[in-house]
């Protein structure tokens, strides 16, 4: 297959991007190198050191012969350009990662917010737009988040996209699946909502073939591919903006600083390793939506825990202190999480879970690259309202930071 990994420079999309080059697809990777961008922004780079993506590319061809193509260009902006891409290449499949993904950056400030939408929206409804207008039968997988569902306990388990419900008609009760109500905890995940609604219209007003993959937490770093030259070495983020739960709390104990729950740590969420998110985007591809169906909805995680009992599990490991901290986030302090994911279970996803083997290969990491993390930059300080901003704890080590800006 031909195939457009959108955001292809990224956490999930470089892996993926091999893993779709390994099994001998032609990828072309679409980024406009905004995340980098943002590293700058934020003055945090990767925990581990990534080359320019032509040189990862440079090397890729280098050890398989396989060549990838890099082009750049803003989804969100390029509209004309965008569509002039895919007339030129008419793709099979289109990837779609390229959206600003962290929750915190999206909660920043006001700018922040508006960054988030406009890109976010514009992107995925240009692209839709796009192959519309183009007359481009491609499937497209969209990375989407479990966020969508929010996070209250609801005591059932979260269907794969669609929730049975009854209404009431003058002739009684008729049954009916909808999308599952959305309940966003943050702007970005707010955004991945809006995505969920045109994806919709576009499946029922024009035929485009879609799959929303509703992700959970991905951890870990490297994947087959990834591991085989120093060069190809993923991203890792463990900043207080970008770095997710798990990960951070590894870098932590990596460098003995202390693992920052926010909260009670009462916090279910839904996990996911890296090599098994690449999986389960191969399994997608190969499972297309016919031209007509509804958008096909799959819940892309393999196991749920509570933030807290990672740190004590992290803790128990390695000898890192936890620290309870007051929240950033406005977001339930406990709930339950029940999820299905019978759909890539059935297609033959088998789960990496949390293993000792695999949270020690993250610490090594960290280790070999501990010189390369700014310690100011670990703390979380983006609060979701003023008053959560107020009370952020800026020092979790208990030092005085020289700066926080
Ligand atoms: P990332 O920020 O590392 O990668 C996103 C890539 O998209 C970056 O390379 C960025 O430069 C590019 N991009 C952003 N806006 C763009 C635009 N307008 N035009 C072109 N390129 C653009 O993020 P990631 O962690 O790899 O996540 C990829 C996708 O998966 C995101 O959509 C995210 O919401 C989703 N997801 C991630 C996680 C996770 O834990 N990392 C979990 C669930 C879902
Ligand atoms: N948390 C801590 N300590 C930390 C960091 C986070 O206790 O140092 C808590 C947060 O308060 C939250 C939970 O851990 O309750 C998860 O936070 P996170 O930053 O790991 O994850 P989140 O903000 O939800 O976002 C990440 C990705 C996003 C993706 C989402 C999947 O950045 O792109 O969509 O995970 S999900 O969480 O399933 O919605």
């Amino acid at each position: 297959m031909k195939i457009a990994v959108l955001g292809g420079d990224g956490f999930v999309g470089w892996p993926t991007t091999l893993h779709l080059s390994e099994l001998g697809h032609e990828v072309h990777i679409v980024d406009n190198l905004s995340r980098r961008w943002i590293d700058t922004e934020l003055g945090v780079q990767s925990l581990t050191p990534m080359d320019s993506i032509q040189e990862r590319c440079r090397i890729w061809q280098d050890i398989t012969g396989k060549k990838l193509h890099f082009h750049l260009l803003d989804l969100a902006k390029e509209f004309e350009r965008l569509k002039a891409w895919l007339v030129e290449h008419r793709p099979d499949a289109v990837i779609h990662f390229a959206e600003q993904r962290a929750a915190p950056y999206s909660m920043k400030s006001d700018r922040h917010k508006v960054y988030t939408v406009n890109n976010n929206v514009s992107a995925t409804h240009n692209l839709l737009a796009a192959l519309v207008e183009s007359d481009i039968d491609a499937h497209v997988v969209h990375l989407g988040t479990m966020g969508v569902y929010g996070y209250s306990s609801v005591g059932a388990p979260i269907p794969e996209g669609y929730l049975d419900v009854e209404i009431d008609t003058p002739d009684g009760k008729k049954g009916q699946q909808i999308l599952y109500p959305t309940r966003p905890g943050s702007v970005y995940h707010m955004t991945k909502s809006l995505d969920q609604i045109l994806f919709q219209f576009y499946a029922q007003n024009d035929g485009l073939r879609i799959t929303d993959l509703h992700q959970g937490i991905v951890w870990g770093t490297h994947t087959d591919q990834t591991r085989r030259h120093d060069q190809l070495i993923n991203r890792f983020d463990y900043d207080g903006d970008y770095g997710t739960v798990l990960n951070r709390f590894l870098i932590q104990a990596a460098i003995g600083y202390p693992l920052t729950v926010h909260g009670t740590g009462g916090q279910t969420r839904a996990f996911i390793h890296i090599r098994d998110s690449v999986r389960c985007i191969e399994l997608a591809l190969n499972s297309p939506p016919a031209k007509g169906d509804r958008v096909e909805i799959f819940n892309q995680m393999t196991e749920t825990h509570r933030v807290r009992d990672l740190a004590e599990m992290v803790a128990g490991l390695t000898d890192a202190k936890v620290a309870y901290l007051p929240n950033p986030r406005k977001e339930a302090p406990e709930n339950d999480l029940i999820v299905e994911n019978a759909k890539f279970l059935a297609l033959g996803l088998e789960p990496t879970t949390l293993q000792a083997g695999l949270l020690d290969e993250v610490v090594e990491i960290a280790r070999k690259y501990k010189h390369r993390i700014d310690r100011s930059r670990v703390p979380a300080v983006s609060g979701w309202t003023r008053e959560l901003s107020a009370s952020v704890e800026r020092d979790p080590e208990g030092k005085r930071l020289k700066s926080v800006s």
